[in-house]
């Protein structure tokens, strides 16, 4: 391909970075940058406090300029928000919250005009109990009476009394099943009470599920993230009946998720079939309506083996990015060999079989980077997710270093989620410029007027011209062409210095070094070349420009992460 030689020509003569496009043999979400929004929490247009669509559109340019692919948003679906907006009662409508489908059209077509995807969430597990399906169902009109999980539950044979069909907890405690007194019988949920699920084994949810699909499809959607995704089938018994789960040992609380080994309700054998099935309508589409290919993200808490089958098995392909959420596990006392470790458990068997990566950095059930592992560590975080490999996930805020808030917990619709979904902060002004109202749904933490965007666009070497400055490289063909042409290697050279090498076709070779140390570390004999300085980190003592010889040593200031570039 005459096309790609010239690319490397280009990049030999005036040193521009390759733009992802000019890589043909790599499709875009293989090496993408992918970054979550919190509706909620990213802009808000009318100053009611609350983060929505108009105010995320005008934000797009900023994606732009930090260099993201594609970007997913979190519900936005008419909820009554019992789960913030996980509970869907209209899975065709924006919730007013957000706006309306012509605030999302424009959305799209803002997207569009800079080459930005948007991904929505997709919630296939349940619906909300206010969603008119369940309440078609409650009264079993008919095609709906099996679309949810009903159940009689059984006699106990020594009181009398009825009890529920299974032993099984839900995700966020309590039974998961409960009785309905006007169907009168116990329905399935496997999150809250509010979130019936819905019966996967019943053709006609599924061919509801797919014209949910093709309804945002023809909106000018780019794919899905499809959330709980271990969730959605149950076992049963041939004659009908539920197997209550095993004691796992993990809890002494009986009430508790972990109480028990969930053999029964994740990730069972159907789940694979359906994540196929999904992927050849989302390939269907594409065939019949052109464009770029439609991807599938997966949320999927489970072993790395289901996550390879959610994937493909050679012959037939599920979802591209069976989200990893290895990285998101480490912690302040991680070293650089718990860091290899954690990337192995994914390349080990995700890399060997299907040439596939991606790295999840942080998302709204998680406390963001700073809190889980140290501010110091926030871009040492994101310097290694965009020097692997693959596909990079952010989490708002994250490439800025926002922290989590401690938010007092009052009152029922209190959540110990919160702390890391408070407003996005963008600068110095009022609210950190995220609203113009009085007060915003969560606060905004009061170290806006340090960290925030547009005082770090001012100072160098901030978390924000990190994060940009690994998002140009990424996308530049050593850390492109990663499939075919030259390569790529990680490794822990001591206990807390990790090294990741990128190389190309060119003989273009960049080392990263991260010290995930509080100590100064003095590395000899890395390479026998001498090496340029492209980017260093807040606490390096040396700047993009100044030379290394390798050969000799190089010395590695406590959290320094640095970007060298050899060429030959
Ligand atoms: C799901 O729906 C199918 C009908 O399509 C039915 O045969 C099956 O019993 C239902 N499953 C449950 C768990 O209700
Ligand atoms: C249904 O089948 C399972 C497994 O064969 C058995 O353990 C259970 O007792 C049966 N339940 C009923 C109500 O017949
Ligand atoms: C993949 O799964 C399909 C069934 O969904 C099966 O027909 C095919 O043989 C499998 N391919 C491999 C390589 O296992
Ligand atoms: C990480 C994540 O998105 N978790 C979601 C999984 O699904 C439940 C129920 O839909 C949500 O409450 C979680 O936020
Ligand atoms: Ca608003
Ligand atoms: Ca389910």
């Amino acid at each position: 391909m005459p096309e790609r030689k010239l690319v490397g020509l280009v990049w030999l003569t005036c040193l521009v970075v390759t733009t992802l496009g000019a890589q043909s043999d790599v499709d875009w979400w293989e090496n993408a940058a992918l970054y979550q929004i919190y509706p909620r929490s990213f802009q808000d247009s009318n100053g009611d406090g609350i983060g929505d669509l108009k105010g995320i559109t005008t934000r797009l340019t900023y994606l732009k300029e930090i260099g993201i692919t594609a970007t997913w948003l979190s519900p936005i679906f008419t909820s009554p928000m019992s789960d913030f907006g996980y509970d869907i009662s209209n899975f065709y409508d924006i919730d007013p919250i957000f706006g309306t489908l012509a605030d999302f059209d424009d959305l799209i077509a803002k997207a569009k005009e800079l080459k930005l995807k948007i991904i929505l969430d997709f919630v296939p597990n349940h619906s909300s109990d206010e969603c008119e399906w369940f309440d078609k169902s409650v009264n079993r009109l008919e095609g709906y009476d099996d679309f949810y999980v009903w159940d009689d539950g059984k006699v106990n044979a020594e009181t009398g009394e009825r009890e529920p069909p299974s032993n099984w907890i839900s995700v966020f405690g309590g039974p998961q099943w409960t009785w309905h007194e006007t169907r009168q019988q116990y329905f399935l949920h496997q999150f809250q009470v509010k979130q019936p699920d819905l019966n996967f084994s019943n053709p006609m949810v599924k061919e509801h599920m797919l014209d949910v699909l093709k309804f945002w499809l023809d909106r000018g959607v780019d794919g899905f993230r499809i959330d709980a995704v271990p969730h959605i089938y149950e076992y049963r018994y041939a004659n009908g009946s539920y197997p209550d789960e095993p004691v796992s040992g993990w809890s002494s609380d009986p009430g508790a998720y972990e109480y028990h080994d969930h053999i029964y309700t994740k990730d069972q054998p159907a789940t694979v079939e359906l994540m196929y099935e999904w992927h050849e309508f989302l390939e269907q589409y594409q065939a019949e309506n052109g464009g770029d290919t439609r991807v599938l993200l997966a949320e999927a808490y489970s072993s790395v083996e289901t996550l390879s089958a959610y994937y493909g098995n050679g012959t037939r392909f599920g979802t591209q990015l069976p989200m990893n959420f290895q990285l998101m596990y480490l912690s302040g006392y991680s070293t650089a060999k718990d860091v290899v470790g954690s990337i192995d458990y994914w390349m080990d068997t995700m890399w060997t079989t299907h040439q596939t990566a991606n790295w999840v950095v942080g998302n709204h059930d998680t406390q963001r980077v700073a809190d889980r592992m140290g501010a110091h560590k926030v871009d040492l975080l994101n310097v290694i997710v965009s020097a692997l490999p693959g596909a990079s996930v952010t989490y708002y805020g994250e490439e800025i270093g926002m922290s989590n808030v401690d938010i007092e917990c009052t009152g029922d619709s209190c959540e110990d989620r919160d702390g890391e979904r408070t407003p996005m902060q963008w600068s110095p002004g009022v609210n950190a410029e995220f609203s113009t109202g009085e007060s915003t749904w969560l606060p905004v933490n009061p170290d806006y007027e340090r960290i925030n965007v547009q005082t770090e666009r001012g100072v160098a070497r901030s978390s924000l011209q990190i994060f940009k400055g690994m998002q140009k490289l990424k996308s530049s063909s050593a850390f492109l062409s990663f499939k075919k042409a030259g390569g790529f290697s990680y490794e822990a050279v001591n206990e807390q210095v990790l090294q990741i090498i990128r190389t190309n076709k060119i003989n273009e070779e960049y080392r990263i070094l991260i010290n995930m140390g509080n100590n100064m570390e003095v590395l000899e004999g890395l390479s026998d070349k001498t090496y340029e300085y492209i980017l260093t980190t807040a606490y390096s003592t040396h700047y993009p420009g100044q030379t290394v010889d390798l050969g000799e040593r190089i010395v590695l200031m406590p959290f320094e992460a640095i970007v060298l570039r050899w060429l030959a």
